[in-house]
């Protein structure tokens, strides 16, 4: 009876679980308090890593059941007082040959879609702008090489949030982007290592000094912000380095553009623009 118990418990369990994954589809692009599932895709690359996640929840499920299934016959069928004199078997090709082929079967089910997505996330070629991404201790910065465009982004302190805005989330200056626009993003860093998180979006590139990591995003359509974190712990504020990527119709764009170029005029020195044109020809 209690193997019963709790196989009920595990099943109210999984289910629950289930129920609240379900529940996440409906939330923004940003943590929820409690929230188990994957924050709502975002773009098609997002898209398709939920779309793997889901598959593979499916898969790891059915095998959890199944070996539990397996688990709760065996301690039934064959407990001492149903099966006094147990079997001396020790070798049986058919078993054997099926526990070796039906997980590499599994396998290949899995590496197929896996890798399909990891060629897809690694084609940069079409896309329409460049942003350079910079991680410091601890902020970043996000620079424009076609636009002659650097600024730096730093999380907004508590004491000074406005009501709406999110606590450890909310920057000075966001990472701005045109809606419906396919971007590369050319990540590096200026001391130790940060990763650039953005979990909607599902990007995460590691930042690091004297490296360029290459990775693009499909922004999707409409007004959004996508808020994102260090994902690669960098000393004492690592938590204290958020990511906001703020999207904006393309004439907001325009608008923001402009704006921000008279804002942050004539920040960039020679040895940064050299810095830009080597790295933009070594990633073309
Ligand atoms: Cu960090």
């Amino acid at each position: 009876m209690e193997i019963r118990g709790f196989s009920l418990a595990s099943l109210g369990l999984c289910a629950g679980t289930t129920i609240l994954i379900m529940a996440g589809a409906a939330w923004a692009a940003e943590p929820q308090p409690w929230q188990l599932g994957l924050q709502p895709p975002a773009g098609s690359i997002a898209e398709k890593a939920t779309s793997l996640h889901n598959l593979l929840l499916v898969i790891i499920s059915a095998i959890s059941i199944f070996v539990l299934a397996l688990l709760v016959y065996t301690c039934v069928r064959f407990r001492q007082t149903a099966n006094p004199n147990p079997s001396k078997t020790s070798h049986n090709a058919v078993i054997e040959v099926l526990w070796t082929v039906i997980p590499v079967l599994i396998l290949v089910v899995i590496a197929v879609p896996s890798f399909r997505l990891l060629y897809y996330m690694d084609k940069t070629k079409d896309t329409e702008m460049v942003i350079k991404i910079t991680g410091n201790q601890w902020y970043w910065n996000y620079d424009y090489p076609d636009e002659q465009l650097t600024f730096d982004s730093y999380i907004i302190d508590e004491s000074e949030l406005e009501p709406g805005q999110r606590r450890l989330l909310e920057v000075d200056y966001p990472m701005v982007v045109p809606a419906g626009t396919r971007i590369k993003l050319l990540v590096t860093g200026n001391d130790v290592m940060h990763s650039f998180f953005v979990p909607s979006l599902a990007v995460q590139t590691y930042s690091i000094i004297g490296r360029v990591n290459e990775t693009w995003i499909d922004v999707p359509e409409g007004t959004n912000t996508y808020y994102g974190q260090c994902n690669q712990i960098c000393g004492v504020n690592h938590a204290y380095m958020p990511i906001v990527v703020k999207a904006l119709e393309k004439d907001e764009y325009k608008a923001w553009l402009a704006e921000a170029k008279k804002e942050f005029a004539s920040v960039e020195t020679p040895v940064d623009t050299m810095l830009n044109k080597t790295i933009l020809a070594s990633a073309n």
